[in-house]
């Protein structure tokens, strides 16, 4: 694997860069602040490409890689996890399962929408009383003639007072467990579908976060993504690309940890001398730069399996495990050095604290990650204890 950027990429990501301090930048803390969700900013994002990086040129998409599309998400994140968040479910979480799963006609009609911004999507996975047991879904889907009738709630998504499409899981068949569930497109315009906004978030607050009630919504069998049994799978895929633009977002929030660290530490003077030339300032500094590597390279790794075609499950697991982390941590030392200055909002390092606090939860909580990386390694399943190992299939987890 090559560690410097070629032309192209370095073209990209500097692209970026100039994109988020131009756009992002500017308006991240009255967007937190207001608890607004910036449309305006969303729109630009798809004028970039954003939206649609990964979805191939002929569905509407920018046709990038996994590399470039981290280098991207990477600089959105630093930016401004709320607009990062935009960026990860709707290219990773929607967008790629409607590339890797949808029929010709499901491509056609949903994807250019999307990747132009014209529509937003969402990911209905996670419910009230389901989360990191994913394949335990309360939501039904009933077979009519012709179509699907689906009833439950959906907890905490991205997006979802905004999308005009839901992806929404649902079990078919409850005595088939994880082999019963299925994955609808289902329009948020359907009689019975109605989202609320939920408010009081500790972080993301420029990200748009619902409760989705699904009351007896009628869908065509068009809605199908996939095949009925198919449900698990095509969420397992997803979060394989969702975890690793988290992943790739939280680079971004522990290069900017480091940015802002360094420019305060030169900046400061006490005892008469910059307090970057403190050591243990210094320290602080080193620490943050050796995790905002680490972190860099796991994610690059992961993504260059993906564009091999390599299973690359584990290594996205563990990208997500340590960048998550690294951006909490990277975090707190960037407050730290900033001192008292840290604790408010002139400077993006309180933001960062509080927006990254969510990536060891969402799409998988570190436990998660952790056990997902032991099973591999020992071949053992500690997720369910009385269950027997499993590996995902290979071929599947592409
Ligand atoms: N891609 C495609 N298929 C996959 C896959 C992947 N990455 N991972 C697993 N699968 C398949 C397996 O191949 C298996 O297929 P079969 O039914 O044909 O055997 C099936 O899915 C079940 O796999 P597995 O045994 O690994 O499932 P588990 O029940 O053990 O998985 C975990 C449990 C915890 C890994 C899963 O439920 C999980 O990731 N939970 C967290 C959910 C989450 O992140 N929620 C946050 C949502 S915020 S958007």
């Amino acid at each position: 694997m090559d560690f410097e950027l070629s032309d192209e990429q370095a073209l990209i990501r500097d692209t970026a860069r100039a994109f988020t301090d131009r756009e992002i930048v500017p308006r991240a803390r009255e967007n937190d602040r207001n608890e607004h969700f910036d449309t305006e900013l969303v729109a630009k994002l798809a004028d970039q490409g954003y939206l649609g990086a990964i979805v191939p040129v002929e569905h509407g998409g920018a046709g990038l890689d996994y590399r470039d599309y981290a280098l991207v998400v990477e600089e959105v994140g630093r930016g401004c996890s709320a607009m990062r968040t935009v960026v990860s479910v709707q290219t990773s979480l929607v967008c790629s399962s409607l590339v890797r799963w949808g029929t010709h006609e499901q491509k056609q009609e949903i994807l250019p929408r999307l990747c132009s911004g014209e529509w937003l999507g969402c990911f209905g996975l996670t419910e009230p009383d389901t989360g990191s047991d994913a394949a335990n879904q309360k939501t039904r889907a009933r077979k009519t003639d012709g179509g699907w009738v689906i009833s439950g709630q959906k907890m905490w998504i991205s997006l979802g007072n905004y999308a005009k499409v839901a992806l929404v899981f649902a079990q078919t068949d409850p005595a088939k467990r994880h082999r019963g569930l299925a994955c609808f497109l289902v329009p948020t315009d359907s009689a019975g579908f109605s989202s609320q906004e939920i408010h009081g978030k500790m972080g993301l607050r420029g990200s748009d976060t619902a409760a989705l009630s699904l009351d007896d919504v009628e869908v065509g069998d068009e809605a199908l993504l996939g095949e009925v049994g198919d449900g698990f799978k095509i969420a397992m895929s997803a979060l394989d690309s969702g975890r690793y633009s988290v992943a790739a977002g939280c680079v971004g929030v522990c290069q900017g940890s480091l940015e802002a660290s360094v420019a305060y530490a030169k900046e400061r003077e006490q005892f008469g001398r910059p307090i970057g030339a403190f050591q243990l300032v210094q320290a602080m500094i080193a620490e943050q730069r050796v995790m905002t590597d680490a972190a860099r390279l796991l994610v690059w790794r992961a993504g260059d399996l993906k564009d091999r075609g390599r299973p690359s499950t584990t290594e996205t697991s563990i990208a997500k495990l340590y960048a998550t982390e690294a951006a909490q941590s990277c975090a707190h030392l960037a407050i730290q050095d900033h001192g008292g200055s840290g604790y408010v909002d002139d400077h993006p390092v309180e933001r960062y604290y509080r927006d990254v606090r969510v990536t060891t939860l969402y799409e998988g909580t570190s436990q998660i990650q952790k056990l997902i990386i032991g099973r591999a390694e020992t071949g053992l399943n500690a997720l369910v204890p009385d269950a027997p190992a499993s590996a995902p299939d290979p071929v599947a987890a592409g």
